[in-house]
C-alpha cells in the first residue's frame, strides 16, 4: 500500500516534471513532505502564487511539458486565477494542485472554502477534486494529457487533506504516445493548386505556428519558394526576423507597413491562426483567399471565412506543402518589399534619436545590440510591449516572450525567471514597466534565493503609460494614471539584487552589457519619455505608410 500524497509525487515523477512551484498552506502538508523524498522535482517556494503560476506557465512555454505549481485553497486558489487565464489563452500547459479541508469530515465550517474546482471551470481544460485516492494515477494523468495536447492549456487538480493521507494500492500510469493527426492530402493538394496559381501569395505566422518543428518546416517552405511573411506578436521568433522574406511583426491592430503589405497580396496564407491574437488583417467578400492552416478548424465569422482548410499537425502540413509546390516566375510580390523598405527606414531614421529620457526605438534597438541572438527576453505589459513586437528582429523561436493574449500585467519577472531556469545558459532579461514591475517585484527575493542570473530593464515613467496615452489618445483629460515610485536602485538592493541607474542615452549600452556579463540579479531603472508614442504610432506610420 502507499501512501496518496506519496503516489500524486510519484506520478508527477512518471510525468517528467521538474519542478513545483508554489506557496504551500497547511492543507499541502501531506503533499509537501511526500515532496521532500523526492530525487527527480525539486520545490520552488515564491512569494506569490502569481508568481508561482506564471513560472509554471513559462516553463510550459518554453518544454510543451507541463508546468506545475502548487497552492493552498480559498486564497492561494485564488491567487493563482490571473496565472490561470495566463496558462489557457496564451497556450502554455500548466498544471495547478491547490489543496482543501477534508471532504469526509470536515469539522469546520466553510472558513477559507470555496468551490475552487468550479472556479477554475471557465479558465481551465480540466479540473477536478481528488475524492479518492485510487483515482489520482488516472486523473494526474488526464491533467497533464489535456494540458499538452493542441491547443495547450490550464488544469487543475484539488487534492484534500483527508485523500492525500489516505491508503492505496494504485500506481502510477505510464505517459501514453500520442501523435497529432496528419493533414488530408486532398486538403494539401487543395491549397498547393491554389498558392500555385496566385498572384501575390503572403503569409502569416500566428500563436498556433510557435512551436520547435513548426519553426524548421516552416523555414524550408519560405527557402523553397520564397513567399513573403509577417508576423504576429505570439508568432514572433518562429522564422528569424533576420529572414530577406520578412515583412514585419503586426504589433498595431491596423495601419502599420505590414498592413499595407497584407493589402498587396491575393492569398494569404495563415498558419497557426489564434482567435485570441487579434488577427492582422479582416476578410471581406471579394478580398483576398485565406488558407488556414492550423491544428483546429476555423471558427467562422463575418470577418474571417477561409476558403481553403488544412487541418492536422502543422509541422507536418507545411512539410506537405513544400514537398509538393512547385515556386512560380508569376508571382508578385514586389510591392510588399516596398512597404517593408519604408518600414525599415522609418525605423533607421528614428533610432538615431539619443535623447533622455530615453526614446522607445532607440531603447529597442540597444536591447537588440546587448542581447545575444539566443537571448531571451521577457515582456510585461505596457506600451513599450508595442515597441518590442515591432521593432525588436526575433532571431530564434521563444526569444521574445511576450503575452498577447491574456495581456496582463505582472508575468514579466516570472517569466524570465522561469526562462532562466529552462536555459541556463543564454542570457535572460525582463523588460517591465514600473506599473507591471511592482505587481510581482517580490520575486526578485526568489530570483536572488535561485542564484539566477537575470537582468530586469525597468522603463519608468511613474504611470500607467499605457492607458494614459489611451486617455490622451480619446481626448480625455490627464487624469487619475500617475503615481510615485520607490527608489529602484535601493529596492534592488534591499534584495540583495545589484540596482543600476541610467542617467544619460550613451550609458545604457555599457550598463546593458555589464549586467548580461556579470552573475547575479541586476535591475536596471531606466527613465523613458513616451511623449511621442502617440504621434508616431497613431499618426507619422499610418500616414506614411498610407502613401505608399
Ligand atoms: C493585471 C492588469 N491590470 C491592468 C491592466 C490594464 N493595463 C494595461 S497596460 C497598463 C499600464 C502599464 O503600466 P506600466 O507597467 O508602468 O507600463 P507602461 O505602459 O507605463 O510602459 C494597464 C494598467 C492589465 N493589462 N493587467
Amino acid at each position: 500500500m502507499t501512501k496518496a500524497s506519496d503516489l500524486f509525487v510519484q506520478c508527477l515523477e512518471e510525468e517528467g516534471v521538474e519542478y513545483v512551484f508554489g506557496v504551500p498552506g497547511e492543507e499541502n502538508l501531506d503533499f509537501l513532505d511526500s515532496l521532500s523524498r523526492s530525487t527527480k522535482i525539486r520545490l520552488i517556494l515564491t512569494r506569490h502564487e502569481q508568481g508561482a503560476g506564471f513560472m509554471a506557465a513559462t516553463y510550459g512555454r518554453h518544454t510543451g511539458k507541463t508546468g506545475v505549481c502548487l497552492a493552498t485553497l480559498g486564497p492561494g486558489a485564488t491567487n493563482f486565477v490571473t496565472a490561470a487565464a495566463y496558462a489557457q489563452l496564451g497556450g502554455m500547459p500548466m498544471m495547478m494542485i491547490t489543496g482543501q479541508k477534508p471532504i469526509k469530515k470536515s469539522k469546520q465550517g466553510r472558513f477559507q472554502i470555496l468551490d475552487v474546482v468550479d472556479m477554475m471551470g471557465p479558465i481551465t481544460k480540466y479540473t477536478r477534486q481528488l475524492a479518492s485516492a485510487d483515482n489520482i494515477p488516472s486523473r494526474v494523468r488526464e491533467a497533464f494529457r489535456l494540458a499538452e495536447e493542441e491547443k495547450p492549456g490550464a488544469t487543475h487538480l484539488e487534492f484534500p487533506e483527508d485523500i492525500a493521507e489516505e491508503q492505496t494500492d494504485s500506481v502510477p500510469l505510464k505517459r501514453s504516445l500520442v501523435r497529432r493527426p496528419a493533414a488530408d492530402e486532398k486538403a494539401v493538394r487543395a491549397a498547393v493548386q491554389r498558392i500555385e496559381c496566385a498572384r501575390a501569395p503572403i503569409m502569416v505566422i500566428g500563436a498556433g505556428a510557435n512551436r520547435k518543428m513548426t519553426s524548421r518546416t516552416l523555414l524550408q517552405l519560405i527557402e523553397k519558394t520564397a513567399i513573403p511573411f509577417i508576423a504576429t506578436q505570439l508568432g514572433k521568433g518562429v522564422i528569424d526576423e533576420r529572414h530577406p522574406r520578412f515583412l514585419g511583426c503586426a504589433a498595431l491592430s491596423s495601419g502599420d507597413f505590414c498592413h499595407r503589405a497584407i493589402e498587396a497580396a491575393d492569398l494569404i496564407i495563415n498558419v497557426g491562426h489564434d482567435v485570441i491574437e487579434k488577427p492582422p488583417f479582416f476578410m471581406k467578400q471579394g478580398g483576398p483567399d485565406v488558407i488556414h492552416v492550423s491544428t483546429n478548424t476555423a471558427s467562422v465569422d463575418p470577418v474571417y471565412f477561409p476558403q481553403i482548410e488544412v487541418i492536422g499537425d502543422i509541422a507536418n502540413a507545411i512539410w506537405q506543402i513544400k514537398e509538393r509546390i512547385v515556386p512560380q516566375p508569376a508571382w508578385d510580390c514586389r510591392p510588399m518589399f516596398r512597404a517593408r523598405a519604408a518600414e525599415v527606414a522609418h525605423t533607421a531614421g528614428l533610432c538615431g534619436d539619443e535623447r533622455f529620457p530615453i526614446f522607445p526605438p532607440c531603447l529597442v534597438e540597444r536591447v537588440r545590440e546587448a542581447m545575444p541572438a539566443d537571448g531571451i527576453i521577457c515582456l510585461d505589459n505596457g506600451v513599450y510591449k508595442i515597441w518590442f513586437a515591432r521593432n525588436y528582429p526575433a532571431r530564434a523561436p521563444n526569444t521574445v516572450l511576450l503575452d498577447n493574449a491574456l495581456a496582463t500585467m505582472g508575468a514579466g519577472l516570472p517569466s524570465a525567471m522561469a526562462s532562466k531556469m529552462v536555459h541556463p545558459e543564454r542570457k535572460v532579461m525582463a523588460i517591465c514597466g514600473d506599473g507591471g514591475f511592482l505587481m510581482n517585484s517580490q520575486e526578485m527575493e526568489t530570483a536572488v534565493r535561485l542564484k539566477l542570473d537575470i537582468t530586469i530593464l525597468i522603463l519608468r515613467d511613474d504611470a500607467y503609460g499605457m492607458i494614459r496615452w489611451k486617455q490622451a489618445n480619446m481626448g480625455f483629460a490627464d487624469f487619475g494614471l500617475t503615481y510615485g515610485n520607490p527608489d529602484f536602485v535601493q529596492y534592488a538592493e534591499s534584495y540583495g539584487a545589484i540596482g543600476h541607474r541610467v542617467d544619460s542615452a550613451e550609458s545604457l549600452p555599457g550598463i546593458l552589457a555589464e549586467c548580461l556579463a556579470t552573475p547575479g540579479v541586476h535591475l536596471i531603472d531606466c527613465p523613458v519619455d513616451y511623449s511621442e508614442n502617440d504621434r508616431i504610432l497613431n499618426h507619422e506610420i499610418k500616414e506614411l505608410s498610407a502613401k505608399l
